[in-house]
């Protein structure tokens, strides 16, 4: 789609800075050079050092470099040039000014180059939304899955499914025009294999959406447990500050304090609750309840004990064993370990730790094991995840498709009739355009609107 004007915006962060990049892109891009700038226009992708001028007044307006790229080999497909001028706010403006000042040249609307890149055929509709995840991306782990689906992993993967089922959709077409003794004998068996394939496949990728979540939005660990036990403790130790108050006062904490932290790469949403005891007081009563909320979400648990103390007591998180995965910590291992404690030491299904947070002992034991929880709840395998729920929507419906092929199949097989081909072909219709959405190669006009005006201006 040819777009008439030229845009341009700032590209690096708005506010002061050494350095800012302007982009501009569109069919007269090469206009910049009579007006702007001084100099022929230099060879495609090579940075050359230009001053640049006001196109009205011809008064200098900073000096740095300018770079040139030629369509369809640039990031919109069409001509492209970036200006690297100094990052201050005064020359940041001046030089926005300037460019409108040139025959349409206008302001870019918020993710306007991203939109023109996809609608020039750079990249699909995932490869342009993991652009934001990238931008976004703030832990390790986030960054190498954005950077992994904008290199085209999930392109590739969704890329492929769209292409089998297109061709399945289109054996079971032909077989619909041919009169019936040429029907293939083997026509509901292949598309019987093929189908379910696809969806086993399907299946496993659309399962790994909670774990996307997880990596996008942070996995929820709850730290809860008898009061003075030291979780608020453990919250600083591994938030590396002093969010919460700690004190030998049970009931120290009475609401429950939520922070995002990085541990080893992944984002986690920590949240220290208040003590589990027997109380009159009705805000720490509120407190604890909240904290039972928590612990009933959690993804994972972090059950903490004054390992010096027994614990019998204590069994409310322990037996039945939490649906969710859990470490139960005994703290305060530098008292002594209490001789009853051993009982809960026994708990077969159980990963227990004992601790010092006040000696530093058996911390990177403890930071090892919520590492390893996270790998399996928010990663850990090299298989693209899902990590939009616009996907998983899509490839619900796809598999809903599927499904219905393969009972349809089934229904003919035990009634002993032949299947109508008609509705298989429609399924597999159905199926097919659910995938096309997800990487935009059907008119999907409204959903650009709501994914490109999620970009910031200038991407
Ligand atoms: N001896 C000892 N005291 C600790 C340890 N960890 C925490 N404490 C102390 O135990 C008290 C209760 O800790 P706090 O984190 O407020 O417990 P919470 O009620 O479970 O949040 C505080 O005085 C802490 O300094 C430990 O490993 N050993
Ligand atoms: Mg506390």
């Amino acid at each position: 789609m040819a777009q008439t004007n030229t845009i341009f915006a700032l590209s690096s962060a708005s506010g002061k800075a050494g350095l800012a990049v302007i982009r501009i892109s569109g069919a007269q891009v090469q206009n910049l050079f009579q007006k702007m700038i001084p100099i022929p226009i230099p060879a495609a992708n090579f940075m050359q050092y230009t001053c640049f001028y006001d196109p009205e007044t011809q008064d200098i307006l900073d000096f740095g470099f300018c770079v040139f790229f030629t369509a369809p080999k640039s990031f919109t497909g069409e001509d492209c040039a970036e200006l690297h001028i100094h990052g201050g706010l005064a020359t940041i403006q001046s030089i926005l000014v300037a460019l409108s000042k040139i025959p349409n040249f206008y302001p870019a609307e918020a993710g306007e180059f991203s939109k023109r890149g996809f609608l020039n055929g750079k990249f699909d509709l995932t490869q342009a939304e993991s652009l934001i995840d990238l931008i976004d991306a703030e832990t390790e782990h986030q960054r190498r899955a954005a950077l992994s689906h904008t290199r085209g992993a999930l392109h590739q993967l969704y890329q492929d499914w769209w292409y089998r089922l297109s061709e399945l959709r289109a054996y079971t077409e032909a077989c619909l025009d041919f009169p019936d003794e040429e029907i293939p004998d083997t026509l509901e068996e292949h598309i019987f294999t093929h189908s379910e394939t696809l969806r086993a496949e399907i299946t496993q990728h659309h399962d790994t959406a909670p774990k996307g979540e997880r990596l996008r939005l942070g996995t929820k660990i709850a730290i809860i447990g008898p009061s003075n036990a030291g979780k608020s403790s453990l919250m600083n130790y591994l938030a590396q500050t002093q969010a919460a108050i700690t004190s030998p006062i049970a009931g120290t904490t009475r609401d429950s304090i939520e922070l995002h932290i990085d541990i080893a790469g992944y984002p986690v949403k920590l949240i220290d609750t208040a003590g589990i005891q027997e109380t009159s007081d009705p805000i720490e009563q509120e407190g604890i309840k909240r904290a039972r909320q928590h612990a009933e979400q959690a993804d994972l648990l972090l059950i903490m004990f004054d390992g010096s103390q027994p614990i019998a007591d204590y069994n409310e998180f322990i037996s039945p064993p939490p649906k969710q995965p859990a470490i139960i910590i005994l703290n305060k291992i530098d008292q002594g370990l209490n001789r009853y404690n051993n009982i809960i030491l026994n708990k077969p299904h159980a990963h227990i730790l004992s601790i010092s947070l006040a000696e530093s002992s058996g911390l990177s034991e403890l930071y090892h094991a919520i590492t390893r929880n996270l790998e399996t709840l928010a990663g850990g395998s090299h298989a693209p995840i899902i990590m939009h729920t616009r996907y998983q929507q899509a490839l619900r419906n796809t598999l809903n498709a599927l499904d219905r092929v393969k009972q349809m199949l089934e229904t003919a097989q035990k009634t002993d009739s032949s299947v109508d081909l008609v509705l298989i072909a429609e399924e597999l219709r159905i199926g097919l355009n659910s995938i096309a959405q997800i990487i935009g190669k059907v008119d999907v006009e409204d959903l650009l609107e709501i994914i490109f005006s999620r970009f910031c201006i200038g991407k």
